[in-house]
């Protein structure tokens, strides 16, 4: 069965897609901890960090680099979280690697991203 991130990237579920390419794809949060929460993956599904190829993780970080001041900018935000989680205990709930770009502003309190908080 196909991660739900898998159904996205393959154009069967719907999302609010920010950035595509032939490798990478980033769309919103459905439950955004913040304005712009926003999640960057690998088209291919690779539950873990480590299981990701070096070629396709270098695309990945081109992704997130271009997008982490586009997300800011977008909804003014002061800074960002930028974080995986890398397994179920950390707080990864879908089994498809997930960048979380996480706009953060000045007084926000601190957030939380499934268990990392800042
Ligand atoms: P994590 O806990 O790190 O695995 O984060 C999973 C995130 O994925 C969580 O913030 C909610 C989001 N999410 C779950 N299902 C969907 C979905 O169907 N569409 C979108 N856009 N986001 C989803």
């Amino acid at each position: 069965m196909p991660t739900i991130f898998s159904q996205i990237a393959a154009g069967e579920i719907p999302a609010r897609v920010v950035y595509e390419d032939e490798t990478t794809m980033a769309f919103l949060d459905a439950t955004p901890l913040a304005p712009g929460h926003t999640l960057v993956i690998p088209k291919d599904e690779y539950p873990r960090l480590n299981d990701v190829p070096a070629d396709v993780a270098s695309e990945l970080y081109a992704t997130i680099h271009q997008l982490v001041p586009a997300v800011e900018a977008a909804v003014d935000a002061d800074a960002s979280t930028v974080a995986f989680n890398n397994g179920e205990a950390a707080g990864q709930e879908v089994p498809h690697v997930h960048c979380h770009i996480l706009p953060r502003f000045e007084g926000d309190g601190g957030s939380n991203v499934h268990g990392i908080a800042g």
